[in-house]
């Protein structure tokens, strides 16, 4: 099973900014923290940041045929971007939204999620573990297709 990783503007700057609120290790370090986890699930991954709205609705579009499924962290994007939105339903591959805090428990313009109107599920305040659940989630769901599949 292949799973394409997309963060969204700014998550770059992991660690190196706020780190009260998104927490002291790198946006390397993250992106090893997944490289790890989908190796021990089994899962491969492809992970790509971008800061540019239009540069991550044409990586959802690139999964179309390449990609099993979608984990994405849009960050402000989330709250903001009906073409994420749009490009994720119009692939329509099994989706899920990730964030390492809870917007929900932020500023209120942070309650709206855009793209997780696109998901089957999200995973939120919880750091780095939030990607590991989402690639669980996904791995669980595919074994389950899989056995009804063969039944
Ligand atoms: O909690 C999350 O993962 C967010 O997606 C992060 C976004 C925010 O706009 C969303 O509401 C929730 C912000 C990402 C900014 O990342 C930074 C990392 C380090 C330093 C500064 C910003």
């Amino acid at each position: 099973m292949k799973i394409l990783v997309l963060n969204g503007p700014n998550l770059n700057l992991l660690g190196l900014r706020e780190p009260e609120l998104y927490g002291s290790r790198s946006y390397t370090e993250l992106t090893n923290y997944v490289n790890q986890t989908a190796a021990e699930l089994g899962l491969e991954v492809e992970q790509r940041q971008s800061n540019h709205e239009g540069v991550l609705v044409d990586w959802i579009q690139s999964a179309l045929g390449t990609a099993d499924a979608i984990v994405i962290n849009p960050a402000a994007y989330t709250h903001t971007s009906v073409a994420i939105l749009d490009a994720l339903k119009a692939v329509a591959l099994p989706a899920v939204e990730v964030h390492l805090t809870e917007p929900d428990e932020r500023e209120s313009f942070r309650r709206v999620s855009y793209a997780g109107l696109a998901c089957e599920k999200r995973f939120a305040g919880q750091g780095f573990l939030s990607y590991r659940l989402a690639l669980e989630y996904l791995r669980e769901k595919n074994l389950e297709c899989g056995m009804r599949n063969s039944e």
